[in-house]
């Protein structure tokens, strides 16, 4: 056997550098780079790797270990899960600011590969800058905070280990039903201590990506179940897309005229326009697809993890008898709600499903209702893109101007706040890809470094990164990454002097705004909604900062402003933030949906007793499919 004598961090460095994923006979090198910031925990282990060989992997420097890790999220994503890329960071704090990152790439089924840096294996010089100590149990570091967050999590103790943890990593990274963070704890010294691998082990591999069919006696049931159904309804989820599912669904749907509602990571599955497309669905869905949900007699959830903004709490299907048929390739997500689990690749299974079910259609006046449904609700949207409200314009009128300014092609990112449901509601998306809002989760400060990642994915797409102030202030720092590497984004940041979503919340639960407000304290409180007169907002400039990290910045005081900001910001090629404030209190209303967010039971204020009033009405609606 040839060997060849590398550190552990040269080896693994090496054998990622070599790894490649082919689905439908394509192949593609997996990871597309490795972001990094050093401490002493990387820098001579994986920093000496990435030095001494750069044309392995490029290295992208981050701000912040959890902006790189949204990064990697956005990267994944853009890529349908057919690319990651590589986090490495110090030990301790650099470590631990990835475990939102991993949260987020796990919960949303993405692949990320993070190599934390650990403390030392020998545990010579313990304890070192940054260690944790546990009294009671010495093999404890900050690092096992991934275990919970990761589908894959190893500590590399010894050089030789790099081969196991290496492989195992891969198989769960490329594996679509099982991945999301792949975090190996990489001890410093481990990272730079020397071992002869097997040349074997370096050599280029290619992961195949199967299309799984499911079982076909619970194909012969779905289909039978749904030659029986009236009214049936198909949700389409994350793994239409990530599938590249969509001519598939479409085809089914032409044919069966069932028509189809979509969550967040499945909106895009159908063009806004179509005749079948009811839009979003769930809590913030349009009256479209909520109305044909609630009478549903089968539900078709194809890619779908069923989140509660999806069934609306198990308030949006309300016939008695509905029963869920759920398409998967992961059989817990295919078995949720009793669903009868066809766990299988959604485009090989949207194929398959079309060919039984040849010949066989929904009835013309139930067809027809989608379509009419279609055309209402894109009504209902133009209306709401041209409200004119003043003297502030509505958020609704931005999302009208962004979404005009857009080329078909071109990528909305988005992930907390307002935005998100009313982009769920009002975006028209025109291509699969041109929709990307992380809404497992819903992460605030994933916009700008999320939509890094896109843009390294795409580079040729227009990104437009919609962020409310809130959320820029947890995380602007990739910016200065987006202008360093010439990844221009525009970012539109949307302004309401704080945490608007959380306070038109706080208000429907009779909390008045509380601790919501970018307000100076004044007589001991920092300000609710009801103030007669109210505190100054706080002075913040955040269009001033955007300036100082390297963006060209735009203000735009109205929507006319807006849409020559946006003209401009296309010509440019740097990184272009275009500040805008709107009005907190003109919102997008919910259309015939509820979310479930507990109330308290007793309480001495009087609007909280009658929200919790409120509440338990509400909740009897909710209901287990069972
Ligand atoms: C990291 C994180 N912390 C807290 C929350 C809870 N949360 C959801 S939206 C929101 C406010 C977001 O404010 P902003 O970005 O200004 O958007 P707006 O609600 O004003 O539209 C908060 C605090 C979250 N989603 N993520
Ligand atoms: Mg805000």
């Amino acid at each position: 056997m040839k060997t060849v004598r590398l550190t552990g961090a040269q080896a693994l460095i090496r054998f990622l550098a070599e790894q490649y994923v082919e689905r439908d006979g394509v192949e593609h090198r997996f990871f597309g780079g490795c972001f990094g910031i050093f401490g002493h925990g990387n820098v001579a282990g994986i920093g000496e790797a990435l030095y001494e060989s750069p044309e392995l992997l490029t290295y992208y420097q981050a701000r912040n270990e959890q902006g790189m890790v949204h990064a990697a999220a956005g990267y994944a994503r853009m890529r349908n899960r057919l690319g990651a890329l590589v986090c490495t960071s110090s030990i301790g704090p650099g470590a631990t600011n990835m475990v939102t990152g991993a949260a987020l790439a796990t919960v949303n089924r993405l692949p990320v590969l993070l190599l934390p840096g650990d403390v030392f294996a020998s545990r010579r010089p313990d304890p070192v800058l940054q260690q944790l100590e546990v009294p009671s149990a010495g093999d404890v570091s900050v690092n096992d905070c991934f275990r919970p967050v990761s589908r894959y999590f190893d500590r590399i103790s010894r050089p030789e280990q790099v081969i196991p943890a290496a492989l195992q990593a891969m198989r769960v990274l490329v594996n679509q039903a099982e991945t999301g963070a792949v975090t190996l704890a990489f001890p410093q010294d481990v990272q730079t201590e020397a071992y002869d691998f097997p040349e074997e082990f370096l050599r280029r591999r290619a992961w195949h990506v199967p299309r799984q069919l499911p079982d076909e006696a619970a194909l012969a049931d779905a289909v039978a179940r749904i030659r029986a159904a009236r009214r049936p309804l198909i949700v389409a989820g994350g793994g239409v897309i990530y599938s590249e599912a969509t001519d598939a669904l479409r085809a089914l749907c032409e044919a069966t005229g069932i028509p189809v509602g979509e969550t967040q990571a499945g909106k895009g599955s159908l063009p806004y326009d179509h005749p079948s497309a009811l839009g979003a669905i769930g809590a913030t869905g349009t009256f479209a697809a909520n109305r044909l949900a609630a009478d549903a007699d089968l539900v078709l959830g194809i890619g779908t993890r069923w989140s509660d903004f999806t069934t609306a709490s198990k308030t949006a299907f309300k016939n008695p008898d509905v029963h869920f048929v759920n398409v998967n390739v992961a059989d817990f997500d295919a078995a949720k709600h009793a669903g009868l689990a066809l766990v299988g690749d959604a485009r090989s299974t949207l194929q398959r499903l079309a060919a039984l079910l040849d010949g066989w259609s929904v009835d013309d006046v139930y067809r027809e209702d989608a379509a009419r449904l279609n055309a209402e609700w894109d009504a209902e949207v133009e209306r709401l893109y041209t409200l004119g409200h003043g003297p502030l314009p509505a958020q609704s009128e931005v999302l009208g101007a962004v979404n005009s300014a857009a080329g078909p092609r071109d990528v909305v990112v988005c992930a907390a706040g307002s935005m998100p449901g009313d982009l769920h509601k009002l975006w028209r998306t025109r291509e699969p890809k041109g929709y990307h809002v992380e809404y497992g989760y819903s992460c605030m400060g994933y916009e700008i470094a999320g939509g890094l990642g896109v843009k390294l994915a795409a580079p040729d797409r227009e990104v437009y990164v919609l962020v409310g102030d809130g959320s820029y202030l947890m995380l602007p720092g990739e910016i200065v990454t987006s202008v360093q590497e010439g990844l221009k984004l525009t970012i539109v940041l949307v302004d309401n002097h704080g945490f608007n979503s959380i306070g038109g919340l706080s208000r429907s639960l009779g909390l008045d705004g509380f601790g919501t407000l970018y307000r100076f304290r004044r007589d001991g409180s920092l300000g609710l909604d009801s103030d007669p007169s109210p505190a100054p907002a706080l002075p913040l400039d955040l269009a001033a900062n955007a300036e100082s990290l390297g963006a060209r910045v735009i203000r735009a005081r109205t929507i006319e402003e807006l849409r020559t900001g946006l003209a401009a910001a296309k010509e440019e090629t740097r990184t272009t933030v275009i500040a805008v404030e709107v009005d907190r209190y003109e919102g997008v209303p919910s259309y015939e949906s509820w979310w479930d967010v507990a109330v308290a039971e007793v309480s001495g204020v009087e609007s909280v007793r009658a929200a919790r009033e409120q509440y338990e009405a509400a909740r009897r609606s909710e209901r287990s499919y069972l």
